[in-house]
């Protein structure tokens, strides 16, 4: 078995960002506008009047203060509410194939390799722009690597469960080095209507160097990986191929994402933190051998929740950083780019752990170590 070490991360960050300000107007636009055109509705108590969104109540329950998006102006748009996409040829690379390019070549320049340098290429994201061919197998053609390319998808636990497959495919020698992509494109995906959720997420794609210990020194040994998964419908979209089949035909809304947000909460802090604590024993580590954790970024709460029962006391900020109020949640990149922006200032030796946990749900931790340069 050959032990893996993460070589380098790269970071793709659309240019604009909207403002929860921004957003809360435009949603507040769209408020106001729907409640005058169902004035007689909601008079006749057939409808209930929508509520304004707001700045105060997103920063603090979810600790977000904006997020990058692909299109902010279709989003803000009151009268349209979700991103413009260009469409594009097919011979053109397309939107999330390009946005994982970036990260990918990010990457390959922080750690001096090129695309030849590569011999399998994983894309992990929570949704995917299209079936087939397989995003990776365009981004693995526009890089130049060699090898093998495939998609996978586990919501938020995208990178984390892509990560673990490029350790194993390593172990099982079938790879020296593979790239492991996460190109969040989810603005599209969000409900610009629902005031539960409208704040949520945001746009990025962040990349991994993933490569057989032994081929260069510096980086982070990995030292377990675990993955873990229970079935729960309380994050859920209905995306698919199908619905263009089903009669009666369902409403756009269902296919976008929906959750149970205080459900999701309640149920999978105190799940995640107790798989990161056994996962943490069974490899005889302790929460005193952590400098860092960086953790899924969905909410701040959920963060702080997770992280004091993960260290099992108070905890400085450093210790658990967030990219919330930057990026807002990023599915399945966000504990992965909290790594790429925060990773600094380690010793070798010194210990870490990713850990995202969202939709499925899923969570996949990932201990690390600093390896000296
Ligand atoms: N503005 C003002 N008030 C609001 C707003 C708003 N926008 N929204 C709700 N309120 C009000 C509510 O009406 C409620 O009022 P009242 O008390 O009078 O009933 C009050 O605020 C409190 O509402 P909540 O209890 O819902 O608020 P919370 O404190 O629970 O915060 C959160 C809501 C932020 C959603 C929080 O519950 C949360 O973050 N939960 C965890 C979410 C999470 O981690 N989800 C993971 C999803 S990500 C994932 O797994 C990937 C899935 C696939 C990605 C898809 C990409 C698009």
């Amino acid at each position: 078995m050959s032990a893996a070490v993460i070589r380098a991360t790269g970071l793709w960050t659309p240019p604009q960002s909207i403002s929860n300000e921004a957003l809360v107007a435009s949603y507040n636009a769209y408020v106001e506008r729907w409640n005058a055109g169902n004035a007689d509705r909601i008079a006749a108590g057939e409808v209930e009047a929508k509520l304004p969104s707001s700045v105060e109540f997103i920063e603090k329950a979810s600790g977000i203060k904006a997020r990058y998006a692909i299109d902010p102006d279709g989003i803000l748009d009151a009268g349209r509410l979700r991103p413009r996409v260009a469409p594009r040829p097919d011979e053109e690379l397309c939107l999330m194939a390009e946005a994982g390019v970036n990260a990918a070549k990010d990457a390959l320049d922080s750690a001096g390799l090129s695309g030849a340098d590569v011999d399998g290429v994983i894309c992990s994201a929570t949704s995917m722009q299209r079936t087939y061919p397989c995003i990776a197998i365009e981004i693995q053609d526009a890089i130049g690597a060699q090898g093998f390319g495939f998609d996978m998808s586990v919501a938020c636990s995208s990178a984390t469960f892509a990560l673990q497959n490029a350790v194993s495919l390593i172990a099982a020698g079938q790879a020296q080095r593979i790239l492991v992509v996460t190109p969040e494109i989810t603005t599209p995906q969000l409900n610009y209507t629902d005031r539960d959720s409208h704040f949520i997420f945001g746009d990025v794609a962040v990349a991994a160097i993933i490569e057989r210990e032994g081929l260069s020194p510096g980086g982070w040994r990995i030292l377990s990986v675990r993955a873990k998964t229970q079935y729960a419908n309380t994050i859920r979209s209905n995306q698919g191929f199908l619905n263009r089949c089903e009669e009666p035909a369902r409403d756009e809304d269902e296919m976008l994402f929906v959750q149970q947000g205080r459900r999701v909460f309640k149920e999978v802090c105190p799940w995640v933190s107790d798989l990161i604590l056994a996962h943490m024993a069974d490899i005889g580590l302790s929460p005193a051998d952590m400098k860092r954790l960086w953790l899924h970024q969905a909410n701040i709460n959920m963060n702080r929740v997770v992280a004091s029962r993960v260290f099992g006391r108070d905890f400085a900020d450093h210790e658990a950083p967030t990219i919330l109020d930057e990026y807002a949640n990023t599915a399945g990149a966000g504990a992965m780019v909290c790594f790429h922006k925060h990773s600094d200032g380690f010793q070798p030796g010194e210990k870490g752990l990713i850990c995202s946990f969202g939709a499925g749900y899923s969570a996949g931790s990932v201990f690390i170590e600093r390896r000296a340069a």
